[in-house]
């Protein structure tokens, strides 16, 4: 027991509520980890892996409908329905509290609920902030001890204050039709049950960092947004970063852990990773926006993790790390698909039967996940735990687009990359349900992820424009234009670096531009084609820059078809698409 008594006291109603059999404070040591360990896996609920292939490595499954995060079971609960927005689930509160407090009344009998203090952002940051998470799963004791600073360093940071979020969570009976994630904006309060999937049930991630937090950061002036955050050292040793937002499964992680092509790595530069899903980001006493990584690990997408696609993220994951959902083998490691190594012979599929690679179902879920330490990714920027943060100079917005996207474009300022994020989306891919190309409007990757009232959103967003002395240059990139056929025409992960380069290069006014109807472009010859000349020819990087008016055109009504739901839409924003109509001449 700690001594804050605004935690005690909410803990206590919240112990009145769920009835566990016990209560156990979390304080992050050495000792509770190899205790919580040995508990977890002497009730099945977690596999110890092979010790010496994977040191500190453990195993878990979820039950099959839980695999996922769920938007429509995802609720904001503000007193007024607009102030969710069009784009977010509403509850009351007072619905809320009622609907659930019902299903999480002694949904904690016969079990422990652990009570978790942990702190968002690096230890002595002023941007940093305290959740208390009571829950009734180990997994997720575990789990948040490698994604956020756990135990006493969270409630030594929160002294006497009574300022913290409360977030409750239960697996209850793991029901789909009992399941619910609330936020409580207004009471700084998240309640989850009937779920045991990550971002459901890691309340410091998706549910704080950027739901509660963009409520907080609209408050409090400041922003929480759904980006990476990477570091490009030149060869003189000065480091310039970038934060970038993409929807999800648009390789976010990859791009943060991305290795430069030998041209560039060979004259001195590399790329230092700070984030790879959330950034918060503040005016620093320089008039530049800084950003920090609030998380202290990375939960990826397993499947597709290769030493050929992300060695970094791989290499991450040799130790200390919780595997979900994933193939295990007979002699106890992990595969996956996509993996770039041959499958086991016979191993057991995440469902826990027995699979081969003949096998008609995929071993791995697509949605499979490693939880693993930031701090043993191989290229982790040395300044990923400043309590500053790092400034950023660029911010770059993007999403699959197989036409209407060029490679790459600069917006002309402030406002029109608003616009410009506020215009996102991303083209469906067969890894979802539903139909395939069909756009997803996902502004600034935060559809799923804001907190409040999505046109407001967008007006912090201006305003914030307004309060920054020296913004950040914001662009849009494209790494998944495509050819008649349907082939990526731009080869991606580290030669994506080229592009990032153009950018810096832009910020720093060393690289040149040609004004387009959408914003500034390169020059084909500004994209540094060095050591892949025969896949990206000239002709190709013209076709990679290329803007069709007819596809504009599309995109614009697709824009208003978004647009229609909001009432709150800043005038601004219509602004910025007229200007835009105007150039394009339609
Ligand atoms: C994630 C997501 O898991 O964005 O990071 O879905
Ligand atoms: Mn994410």
């Amino acid at each position: 027991m700690y001594s804050n008594k605004a935690v005690n006291d909410w803990v206590n109603e919240m112990a009145k509520l769920t009835k566990p059999d016990r209560l156990v404070w979390i304080d992050g040591s050495e000792e509770e980890r190899e205790r919580l360990t040995k508990e977890a896996c002497d009730t099945g609920e977690m596999l110890l892996l092979n010790q010496e292939k994977l040191p500190g490595c453990l195993y878990h499954r979820t039950v099959p409908n839980d695999v996922a995060r769920v938007e429509q079971l995802t609720f904001i609960c503000t007193s007024k329905k607009e102030d969710a927005g069009p784009t977010n689930n509403w509850m009351s509160p007072a619905d809320a509290y009622d609907r659930l407090g019902k299903l999480f009344d002694g949904s904690m009998k016969g079990r422990t609920m652990y009570a978790i203090p942990y702190l968002m952002g690096p230890a002595a940051s002023p941007f940093s902030k305290v959740g208390i998470e009571l829950t009734d799963s180990v997994y997720v004791v575990l789990n948040m001890r490698i994604m956020t600073r756990m135990g006493k360093v969270a409630m030594d940071y929160l002294g006497d204050a009574p300022s913290f979020v409360k977030g409750l969570h239960s697996k209850a009976d793991l029901n789909p039709e009992r399941r619910f994630i609330c936020h409580f904006p207004e009471d700084n309060t998240i309640w989850s049950i009937g779920s045991g999937y990550g971002g459901n049930v890691l309340l410091g991630k998706k549910c704080f960092s950027l739901r509660i937090g963009s409520y907080l950061g609209r408050t409090e002036g400041w922003m929480a947004e759904h980006m990476l955050i990477l570091g490009v050292e030149s060869p003189d040793g000065s480091v310039d970063y970038v934060a970038a937002a993409f929807p999800s499964a648009c390789g976010k992680t990859n791009l943060a852990m991305m290795i430069p092509p030998e041209y560039a790595s060979k004259k001195g530069y590399k790329v230092w990773t700070v984030g790879d899903d959330i950034a918060w980001m503040r005016i620093g006493a320089d008039g530049r926006l800084w950003a920090v990584n609030p998380e202290a690990g990375f939960f990826g997408v397993a499947p597709g993790t290769s030493m050929k696609s992300n060695p970094n993220a791989l290499l991450t994951t040799q130790k200390n790390t919780i595997f979900t959902n994933v193939v295990l083998t007979p002699e106890k490691t992990v595969w996956w698909e996509g993996m770039g190594v041959d499958a086991p012979e016979s191993a057991t599929d995440w469902k826990g039967n027995p699979w081969t690679p003949s096998s008609p179902e995929k071993g791995a879920h697509p949605n499979s996940r490693f939880t693993a330490p930031a701090r043993q990714c191989p290229c982790i920027s040395k300044e990923w735990e400043n309590p500053n943060g790092v400034p950023i100079s660029a911010i770059l917005f993007g999403g699959r687009r197989a036409k209407v996207a060029p490679l790459v474009y600069q917006s002309f300022d402030w406002e029109h990359g608003v616009f410009v994020g506020a215009t996102m989306g991303s083209e469906t891919t067969a890894a979802a349900a539903g139909q395939v190309g069909v756009v997803r409007r996902d502004p600034m990757a935060m559809l799923p992820f804001c907190g409040y009232n999505m046109g407001d959103y967008f007006a912090h967003w201006l305003e914030m424009g307004k309060a920054i002395p020296k913004p950040p240059k914001i662009f849009n990139v494209n790494w998944f234009r495509t050819d008649a056929g349907g082939k990526f025409i731009w080869p991606g992960y580290g030669e994506n670096f080229r592009v990032v380069k153009w950018v810096l290069d832009r910020c720093k006014g060393a690289a040149g531009a040609d004004e387009s109807a959408i914003g500034y472009m390169p020059k084909p010859e500004d994209i540094d084609v060095t050591g892949i000349e025969d896949a990206v020819s000239a002709g190709t990087i013209k076709d990679l820059l290329s803007i069709d008016k007819d596809s504009w055109a599309a995109e614009i009504e697709s824009q208003n078809e978004f647009f229609a739901k909001f009432d709150r839409l800043p005038a601004e924003v219509r602004k910025q698409q007229a200007a835009l109509k105007a150039r394009l001449g339609l």
